[in-house]
């Protein structure tokens, strides 16, 4: 196991892809980010976090759960699933930032857009994620990354977050 990214890293990442978030929509005006359980989700506080910090603003986080979004689901078990989720709070004519720990295929990105469409018509979504580890079989792109860390097949990236791990870290790890 080899770290490539430690606490403070991961802070440093965590902060300039904020102020990347808010470049990029010119400030937090009509700002909603949507966390994808369950590393996903604490990062999206964290930026959240960053967001109250630096712009004194509380911007809406939601969660998105899509990890049932599996291969041995019908498409209709499927559907219902992802149909079922709900965020508390209007999605439609906001910009959408989508946080992920890893981005890896992109099949979950294409789950998450499809569940967040069906709630409504967001003006913008974009994707933020900790770790780009390549292998992309659909297209997909992110707009904010933490850290590109190219991996062979048989590598794994770990991430750990102290909301549910020891450490805040990012291992390398070949299975
Ligand atoms: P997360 O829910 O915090 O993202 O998928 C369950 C957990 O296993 C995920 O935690 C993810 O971080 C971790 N994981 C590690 N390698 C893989 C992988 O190749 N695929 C998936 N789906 N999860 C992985
Ligand atoms: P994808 O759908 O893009 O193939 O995979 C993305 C999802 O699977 C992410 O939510 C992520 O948690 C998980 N994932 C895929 N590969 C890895 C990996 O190497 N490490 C971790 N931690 N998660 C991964
Ligand atoms: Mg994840």
């Amino acid at each position: 196991m080899k770290e490539i990214i430690d606490a403070s890293g991961m802070k440093r990442a965590l902060v300039r892809m904020t102020y990347e978030i808010i470049e990029r929509n010119k400030g937090v005006d009509d700002l909603v980010i949507v966390g994808i359980k369950t590393r996903g989700l604490f990062l999206a506080n964290r930026v959240a976090a960053n967001l109250k910090r630096i712009e004194n603003v509380d911007v809406p986080v939601g969660a998105l759960d899509v990890s049932d979004y599996r291969d041995d689901l019908s498409k209709q078990e499927k559907k219902n699933l992802i149909h079922n989720q709900q965020l508390d709070f209007d999605i439609t004519d906001k910009k959408v930032v989508l946080v992920d720990d890893v981005l890896f295929t992109g099949r979950t990105i294409r789950a998450a857009l499809d569940a967040l469409m069906d709630q409504g018509r967001p003006a913008t979504i974009s994707l933020a994620v900790l770790v780009d580890r390549g292998h992309r079989e659909l297209p997909v792109r992110p707009d904010f990354i933490g850290k590109n860390i190219p991996t062979a097949m048989n590598e794994r990236i770990k991430v750990s977050m102290t909301e549910v791990d020891d450490q805040d870290s990012i291992n390398l790890v070949t299975k």
